[in-house]
């Protein structure tokens, strides 16, 4: 875990695929937080690239079951092509949201590169929300809840096959921490699918800690370890600056050592922090708690140097 790594921060300032306006100001959000900040302050290299650009949200209603198919595809060729280029050069991207249909774009890149070093990839799915609509079965059309599916191979067709492949991750290669909310027709996908989503319940029964066990079970040197990181996942009385918060989320502690046990596989190798929404958040402290997160991601501890 001491090899000197270097982080690129990637700004994808859009709300395209989501419901609520706002989550576009989430990338100036992290900086003034003092994301950058805080991973140099524990050995890391960091290089901000600065900011995609790409269209503004024309906010219009679905067309074909889904809202703004030609933005969200725009932002996602950008954010696929700076993800690739970070990887390329051996860095690991950290993408800063906007909304989580922007995954579709990281993941993809992730997926691609990951096939030609012959890496498995696992991705971890930290969110209220499962993510795994279609255009079919969709109740908002909003793109923010189906990217998943795109990555699964079943999504709208413009956002599927990215990676090289139709599917960019097997359903066996996501697990999914914190769920709470999923929609009717989402629930029969998940099944049919076969994703591994440990809820609330599932978290309240067990523990974080025998969750992330599970989780990172066989978790080994040839595996890259993609944690997706929707802030709605935590709970909104701590992180109210969120689109779609649902209470009831893992608590503070939980979610710091969901992270620790994350990094101590020393095989975390990319992330999305996502659906920051600076406009619904108070003295930016969702933006802070992320800092936060990300640290413990990145290896922080109490006690370790
Ligand atoms: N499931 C709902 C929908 O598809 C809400 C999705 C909200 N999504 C996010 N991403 N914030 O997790 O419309
Ligand atoms: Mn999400
Ligand atoms: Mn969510
Ligand atoms: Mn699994």
């Amino acid at each position: 875990m001491t090899i000197a790594r270097t982080v690129s921060l990637i700004g994808a300032p859009t709300d395209v695929g989501a419901s609520v306006r706002g989550a576009g100001m989430g990338p100036e959000a992290l900086r003034v937080a003092g994301l950058a900040e805080a991973l140099r302050s524990q050995r890391l290299t960091v290089v901000d690239r600065g900011n995609l650009a790409g269209p503004p949200n024309p906010w219009m209603p679905p067309t074909q079951g889904v809202r703004h198919m030609d933005e969200v595809v725009a932002w996602n060729r950008a954010v696929f092509d700076e993800v690739a280029a970070a990887l390329g050069r051996g860095h690991v991207p950290l993408l800063m949201g906007g909304d989580h249909c922007l995954a579709i774009g990281s993941i993809s890149a992730i997926a691609r590169h990951c096939r030609e070093r012959r890496k498995n990839l696992r991705v971890v799915w930290l969110d209220a929300h499962t993510d795994v609509n279609t255009e079919a079965i969709s109740p908002s059309g909003n793109l923010h809840g189906m990217p998943v599916s795109c990555l699964l191979g079943h999504g709208p067709a413009q956002l599927v096959g990215w990676s090289g492949e139709r599917a960019a991750i097997a359903a066996d290669n996501i697990d999914f921490i914190g769920i709470r909310s999923v929609d009717a027709d989402e629930k029969q996908a998940i099944r049919l699918l076969g994703l591994q989503v440990f809820d609330m319940r599932h978290i309240d029964e067990h523990g974080m800690r025998n969750t992330m066990t599970e989780v990172l079970q066989d978790v080994d040197e040839d595996t890259h370890l993609h944690v997706s990181f929707d802030l709605d996942c935590l709970d909104p009385m701590e992180a109210p600056g969120v689109g779609t918060g649902v209470r009831g989320g893992p608590t503070y502690r939980e979610m710091q050592l969901c992270m620790e046990m994350i990094a101590d596989t020393g095989q975390l190798a990319s992330v999305d922090v996502v659906e920051i929404n600076p406009a619904l958040d108070v003295r930016n402290q969702t933006a802070q708690l992320a800092v936060e997160f990300i640290q413990s991601l990145f290896g922080a501890s109490t006690l370790a140097r």
